[in-house]
This record gives structure tokens, sequence and C-alpha cells, in this order.
């Protein structure tokens, strides 16, 4: 067995907002990987529009750095857990990880459940505290939460003998020791050269297992990953072996190594290496490309299972096609099939109606990026209420169930746990620090979360931080009974006045604009009361010829509460759906004539009696 001393593959794992991105940008900025009149900014590995607005990593990404001539190979990972897959998908890639864990939050679920993956993969840790700049950091006790998370975790006996480095990632420095004063990220990639172990490299032909996919329209697809054996250049014959065992013959056009953002188009890429090749226009991630002389596959990426489910069907409002490129069956259901050769926890199907697929993902916000980049593409379409997904086992029904970390003040105690108790979730643990923050911690059935989020936010006034991650599957908890208001519905179609929308105002909250385009059965705001109401929102004030004295007053309305995508998610109810275009997110009813809605209600009474 030989070692490449020149190289060292780290992947950075952490719960979300430790500031993983953050400490990239240092080791980029460090290493001078940009010219010097580079305008580079912060978070220089989220480059998607949506991570950039969101300020959260949505797609594991590689760069790399020289230091002291060993080129250091990095993946950056999303911490939210629904972004889960893209951590199981490369952490394979690595040998050693950076464990970063926040000097105030301290260990969080997706801490554990990052940890926990890397110490299967057996890969070498280094736990780097982070954000020790900050004034309230409590160092020394997140420091004793990591060792007892390691204690919980650690495998063998030497992944309990890590290195600690203390770090502002925001600011470039690291130290090893306490009290230091840091200078820059020197004794990070100090660290990572003497303890991560260079990649071993077996002898033998070529053998590489695809851990990412990327396109590029001159070149094509492009297949990213680990070199587990061998070597290869352009024009090598290779083959491919798929999920079935089948083998693809192909030849290899280009090889490019990583350094800062950039590809090199390399001569030869050894085993070792993180690389990318063209030429391989049908390989999947997953896939192994190996010579032909010896096309073994390597074990395939596990991934976990979705844990929510929606549809995503041709849109059916009046107003379909008015405002999207992609409007058709055909249309969505490629784009849908497309998605699952990058997006590799998603999961879709066909359903019985041909106009609707069912698609599964790790949780609503999955989803909502989903929805998000297809509606920005140019897609139109309508989505149903997310749903947690259940399974038989053993003849049982069961269902996922998620730590929920709660970050809250004392006053909000009582009305979380009155709301959470109602979503069938069971307090595991609580931590006040003495002075009124409190930690709580529930076990929650997924489906009791649905819905959750905005009135989590409402009820604690934006003050509280709330967190979930997967836990595993439980016997059914039995149905939860929505708490949610009725909707006001629009009874007519038209455009939305003044005069109309003060009269819903009347029975309760808006979400739209006057002049604001609307159909009969569209949702245009949230009842007080928990019927369903349809309201003429359209309807202008009667002109009479008699002047009252209050008829030039004008009309004050409140402003309009503005859902965004993944609250009108997270808002609707089973009967109805969220219309998603390029230019207008509208919620409505499913039957969106009054008419059908009575006639489905008493249907429902019906069928209930007998
Ligand atoms: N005070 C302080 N803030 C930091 C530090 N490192 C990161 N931050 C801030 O923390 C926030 C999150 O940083 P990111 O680097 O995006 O965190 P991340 O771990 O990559 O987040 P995800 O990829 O979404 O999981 C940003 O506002 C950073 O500026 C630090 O050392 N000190
Ligand atoms: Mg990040």
């Amino acid at each position: 067995m030989n070692y490449r001393s020149d190289i060292r593959n780290i992947v950075i794992i952490a719960h979300v907002d430790h500031g993983k991105t953050t400490l990239v940008d240092a080791m980029l900025k460090q290493s001078k990987v940009f010219r010097n009149n580079q305008m580079v900014g912060e978070l220089i590995m989220d480059q998607n529009a949506l991570e950039r607005e969101k300020g959260i990593t949505i797609m594991a990404k590689n760069t790399a750095v020289v230091y002291q001539g060993v080129k250091i190979n990095i993946i950056d990972t999303p911490g939210h857990a629904d972004f889960s897959g893209e951590v199981e998908r490369v952490v394979s890639m690595a040998d050693g990880c950076l464990l970063l864990v926040d000097s105030i939050e301290g260990p969080m679920p997706q801490t554990k459940f990052v940890l926990r993956l890397a110490m299967e993969m057996g890969l070498k840790p280094i736990v780097v505290i982070n954000k020790v700049d900050r004034r309230n950091s409590r160092i020394a006790e997140v420091l004793k939460l990591t060792e007892d998370l390691f204690l919980e975790l650690a495998i063998s006996a030497d992944q309990l003998d890590f290195p600690v480095l203390y770090a502002s990632a925001r600011e470039g420095t690291t130290v090893a020791e306490l009290g230091m004063k840091g200078q820059d990220v020197t004794p990070l990639f100090e660290c990572i050269l003497g303890k991560v172990p260079p990649p071993k490299i077996e002898s033998g032909p070529f053998q590489m297992l695809v851990s990412n996919l990327d396109y590029d329209s001159h070149k094509g697809k492009i297949a990213i990953g680990r070199i587990w054996r061998g070597k290869v250049a352009p024009h090598d014959p290779v083959v491919s072996v798929g999920a079935d065992g089948s083998v693809t013959y192909y030849e290899i056009s280009e090889v490019f190594t990583y350094l800062g953002l950039k590809h090199l188009k390399v001569e030869e890429v050894e085993a070792g290496d993180i690389v990318a090749v063209t030429g391989l226009d049908k390989v999947n991630i997953g896939d192994t490309i190996a010579s032909p002389e010896q096309p073994e596959a390597l074990p395939r990426i596990e991934i976990g299972e979705p844990t929510v489910e929606m549809t995503f069907g041709v849109n059916t409002s009046p107003f379909a096609g008015r405002e999207g490129s992609f409007c058709t069956t055909r249309q969505l259901r490629a784009r849908l099939y497309r998605e699952l050769e990058t997006n590799l926890s998603l999961r879709v199907q066909d359903t019985d109606s041909p106009d609707t697929f069912l698609v599964k993902g790790r949780g609503e916000l999955h989803l909502a990026i989903l929805i998000e980049t297809m509606r920005r593409e140019g897609y139109e379409f309508e989505v149903s209420k997310p749903k947690a997904i259940t399974n038989i086992v053993d003849g049982n029904l069961v269902e996922p169930v998620e730590v929920l970390t709660i970050d809250t003040k004392d006053e909000y105690l009582g009305v979380l746990t009155e709301m959470l108790s109602k979503r069938q979730a069971q307090l595991t643990d609580m931590r006040n620090d003495g002075h009124d923050d409190v930690r709580l911690v529930f076990h929650v059935p997924t489906k009791g979360l649905i819905g959750f989020r905005t009135v989590f936010s409402t009820a604690t006034h934006g003050e509280s931080i709330m967190n979930t991650t997967f836990l595993g599957y439980e016997p059914y908890h039995g149905d939860i009974i929505s708490t949610r208001n009725g909707a006001l519905v629009a009874s007519e179609q038209g455009i939305a006045v003044t005069y109309g929308l003060n009269n819903a105002q009347g029975r309760g909250c808006t979400f739209i604009e006057p002049g604001t385009l609307v159909y009969e059965g569209m949702v245009i705001g949230l009842n007080s009361q928990p019927k369903d109401i349809a309201i003429n929102v359209c309807k202008e004030k009667k002109k009479t010829n008699v002047r009252s004295s209050t008829s030039d007053i004008a009309i004050k309305l409140a402003p309009p509460v503005q859902l965004s995508l993944e609250q009108a998610i997270d808002f609707i109810n089973d009967d109805e759906l969220v219309e998603v275009t390029p230019g207008n997110i509208r919620l409505r009813k499913r039957l969106l004539t009054q008419a059908q809605r009575s006639k489905d209600r008493s249907s429902s009474r019906r069928s209930v009696k007998q």
C-alpha cells in the first residue's frame, strides 16, 4: 500500500451556521488562490443564487488549496438537516474531517448526525471550536460537550484522540491553545498536514467513485469524485458500472483537478486525488468509473430515506399558462426526473393522475428549494401540503420522528409547550442558563412539524431558533387535527380593490394588495374563525348621489401579510394548493367554486355518518 504525501482530503462538517463556509473563505484567502484585485467577498463557496439569498449552503462543493507544497482538497457541506443527503454523498471522498462547533451553541442535533457519519466512515477528526470572538462564548463547556459526543459516537479508541483548535473563521484566525493571539489559519493547515492521513492508494488499474455531477454547455456532463486506484488521462478507454451492474464503454475527454474556484485542465490524474472528468454522458452519482481491464464497482453511496412528500401537478388554476415558460405535464415530468440525477435524497413517482407527480424529500426546506429553483427556471405548477411519509414495518404502521431543539426565552415556554403538545411532541430535555434563555428538546413526529415553523416564529416574535434532525421511525402516534383557522376565499374573478379588501379585513388578515388579480377559489387571507368564508374582494363601494359625511374618507387597509414560498407551503391545508409561477405564489382551494366545496363537504359528512 502506498500513500500520496502530497495530498490531504478533508470534509468540513457541522450544524447549520456554525461557520463552515466562512472557514473555507479563510483558507482560500490565506492561500492566495485569487488575483490581488479579485473581489471575492464572503461565503465564496455559496455561489448558487439561492444559497446567497438564504445565507445557507445547499449543495456540498469541492475546492482545494496548496499549503507547503501539499494540496488540501476541501469539501464544504451544508449543515441544515434537510440537506443531509449532500453530506452522505461526499464524506466517502475524505480521509479526515473538520468538525466545527459554535462556541456558544455547542454541539447541536446536526453536529451529532454528521459526526456519527464521519465516525462510521473512519475519518480522522479535528475539532474546531469556532466563533471564539463572540462575547458570550463558553468555550470550556462546549469542548466538554463535544468530548461527550465523541465518547458516545466513536467507533474506535483512536477516534477519541482528536486535536482541538480554536477559531474565529470570520477574522480568519485559528490557534492551538486558548489565550494565544491568532494571526491566520496556519495552525489549522499545520494540523491538517500533521494529523489527517495522506490518501492511501491501491495499486492496479484506474478506479473512481462518482460523488457529484456538474454540467457545462461545451463539455457536457462532468463527473466528480475520488480516484481510489490507478491513473487516468484524456482519451483513455474506461467503463462506468451502473447501479444494476451494467457496464458502459466510454473514452475520457478531459481531466481536471481543483485549485481555489478553478478547474485546472491537466494531462493526467492519479489515485488519492479528487478530480473531474468529462466524456461520460450517461454516468450517474454512485457509479464507478474504471479501467476496462478491471471493471470492479466500488460500494455505492448510501443515502437516507426521504421523510416528507408532496404532489407537484400541472397548474390547473384559471390563470394557468399566463406566466410560465414550461407549463405542460411533459415538461414538468422531465424536469422532476432530471433532478434525480444530482439530488440524491429526492424521489419522484408517477401517480394515478397523469398530471400529478409525488415528490419525496428530506424535509420541507429540501422540497421548497426545488420548487423555488424550478420557478426561477420558468416552470409553472401547483403543489400540495407536505405530508410525513409513513411506512409499514412488520405489519405495523410507522412514521418518522424528529428531534426538535428550540432556543428561546422563559416567557415563551408556556405557549410553546402548549402548541407542541397538540402536535404530539414529548419534552425530553430542558436547560436553563440561569438567566432567561432556555433550550428545549422535544421528540416530535414529522407530521407535527409541518406547518409549525410559521406559527413558531409568530408565537415567539421571531426571537427563538428551532432546529430539527431525523431521529428514526416509531409506531404511528395517531392523527393530528389541524388547528388552523379557516381561509378567506375570493368569490369572484377580477381585480381586488381597497373596498373589497377592507371588508375581508373585517373578518381576518389578508395576503394581497389592492390591484391583485384574483380568481374564484383563490385564498386571499386567514379568517379569524375556524370556517372558510367566501368574500368578493373585487367589490367596489356602491356609488350614490348622496354624499355622506364619511364617504370621502379614504379607507386605510392594514398592510397584507406576504407569505414567502416556504410559509405558503407551511400554511395550506389538505384541501388547498399552492400555485407556483415565475411571477407569483398564489394559494387556492383545490375545489374552486363554492358549489363544489359545499357538495364535497356534505358528501364527506355523509361518509362519516355511514
Ligand atoms: N462572530 C463570528 N461569526 C462567524 C464566525 N464564523 C462564521 N460566522 C458567521 O456565522 C454565520 C454563518 O456562517 P457560515 O459560514 O455561512 O456557516 P455554515 O456553517 O457554512 O452554514 P451552512 O452551510 O448553512 O450550514 C455568518 O453570518 C458568518 O459571518 C466567527 O468566527 N465569528
Ligand atoms: Mg455553509
